[in-house]
């Protein structure tokens, strides 16, 4: 039966308005003031909000690091993610086999259990002339996107000529390459000695992975895209100096783009200080007060263009069982670092936290009004990467994707009330005013209140096209 939304306040990238919209199987097929069916399933959303579903374009789901995997697999993350609103997530895929068709395969098995749409970066960590021919062919797969490193030696990065070439590669098959900045040669002389001066607690994590590196990497990633004329996306920002880069970069017209996640809006190398500091460990490490700020002026400014999470959980305590849909789960986690900063795993949860927290922090404080929350998280990483407007949009056509939001609805936040599974968050006990109500994927209510009515599975993989917009 058709599903009619009434009552709501529709609130898009870029305006606000009060409307009706009419749900027909997946699609969206009617919005309007008054409108009337003879049959339908009508949900009264007075005094409610309606937004585009969430649209994360950085999570990390059943990632094996460290020894161990990071603790949300493709359903529980995504099942996370339904319940803070986002209905589209894009996850990576690690070049762990020969080809990347293989590696494209084998993530596959492992995604088709998840409950919202998904899609997928491939992380380019290896390149030579077999993998530089091999890169078109991703295009037919539905990936239109290759994560490069400036760090992790020996393992992830590629040098300067090897990311020059892989952007030229992307220019010419409209793909777009994204960046980890980090200086991996600065880092790796940084631990060892901080290792042989007996440094081993989490602050070190950030001690030895200076904010310099990223700005540096971030501008000669910049400097290599401009040569290439080619696109290129700057992940995880996260201190101020790669804003001034972006800006700096964008007022020259090079076709730059950046993204943020909440934790560098909010945290700092002292929470790593804390006694449970290790919580707060993930690569690249949360900076200065100072950075959070002009982190924040690079969003409400227009800077930077989306805000994804880099969602990548680990339990604090993996020796002890959380109660996950009622069975006794526990994953080794942080503690494997307890005497060593550099053996604990690098990620933070986040995929479910991203919009309640955004929306107090964000359009409660006035750093962001309602529609720059929408294009942050939905419509500019659905455009950006060549899913819009069948997501990130309230449009005649979209998916039916839609989030009945509460923007008076108040609790106290924490790890009782998101879904990720894991025995800690980030945000535990920030009050917050402002939360997903129902969220509908593709036409179908998959979470009304508390209750959980998706399903492993019920996600579809979105084949992503080529030649996406630079925002
Ligand atoms: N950073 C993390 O902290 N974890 C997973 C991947 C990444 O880039
Ligand atoms: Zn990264
Ligand atoms: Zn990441």
């Amino acid at each position: 039966m058709a599903i009619l939304i009434k009552g709501g306040m529709l609130v898009t990238a870029e305006e606000s308005f009060s409307a009706d919209i009419l749900v027909e199987g997946e699609k969206i097929l009617q919005i309007g003031p008054n409108l009337q069916v003879a049959e339908a399933e009508v949900v009264d959303a007075t005094g409610k909000m309606i937004l585009p579903g969430g649209v994360d374009p950085h999570v990390h789901l059943d990632l094996p690091m460290f020894g161990t995997v990071s603790s949300d697999d493709h359903y529980t993350g995504t099942k996370a993610a339904a319940f803070g609103g986002t209905t589209t997530i894009i996850d990576f895929v690690s070049l762990d086999f020969p080809t990347l068709r293989e590696s494209v395969d084998k993530w596959h098995v492992k995604a088709e259990k998840a409950a919202v749409d998904y899609s997928a970066h491939m992380n380019l960590t290896r390149f030579d002339e077999k993998i530089a021919a091999e890169i078109p062919s991703l295009r037919g797969m539905g990936i239109t996107t290759l994560k490069v490193f400036t760090a992790y030696n020996g393992r992830l990065r590629l040098d300067d000529g090897n990311i020059f070439k892989a952007l030229r590669v992307a220019r010419d098959n409209g793909m777009l390459v994204m960046l980890h900045a980090e200086n991996g040669d600065v880092i790796d002389i940084l631990v060892a000695e901080a290792l042989a001066a007996g440094h081993r607690t989490p602050e070190w994590h950030a001690r030895t992975r200076p904010a310099w590196g990223a700005v540096e990497s971030a501008l000669r990633a910049f400097a290599l895209a401009a040569s290439a004329d080619a696109p290129l996306y700057l992940v995880h920002m996260n201190t101020g100096g790669e804003v001034d880069m972006l800006q700096y970069a964008r007022e020259r017209g090079l076709k730059v783009m950046g993204e943020t996640c909440p934790q560098y809006l909010f945290f700092t190398e002292d929470d790593l200080r804390r006694p449970d500091g290790a919580k707060w460990v993930c690569s690249p490490p949360v900076r200065m007060k100072t950075d959070n700020a002009r982190l924040w002026e690079g969003v409400s400014g227009g800077t930077i263009q989306t805000i994804g999470t880099d969602h990548c959980p680990f339990f604090f305590d993996g020796t002890k069982p959380i109660l996950y849909e009622g069975k006794p789960v526990a994953i080794p986690g942080k503690e494997l670092g307890a005497d060593d900063f550099t053996k604990i795993p690098n990620g933070l949860p986040g995929v479910g936290d991203r919009l309640p927290i955004l929306w107090t922090t964000g359009v409660g404080s006035g750093k962001l009004t309602a529609n720059q929350f929408v294009a942050l998280t939905s419509t500019n990483p659905a455009k950006i990467f060549g899913l819009y407007p069948h997501k990130g949009a309230l449009l005649p056509g979209s998916d039916a994707d839609i989030v009945i939001w509460d923007p008076q609805k108040k609790v106290k936040y924490g790890v009782t009330l998101s879904h990720q599974r894991t025995d800690y968050n980030l945000y535990e006990g920030w009050e917050l005013t402002g939360m997903p109500e129902k969220v509908f994927l593709r036409g179908q209510c998959i979470v009304d209140g508390g209750r959980w009515l998706g399903k492993a599975g019920k996600g579809q993989f979105l084949p992503r096209r080529p030649g996406a917009p630079v925002l």
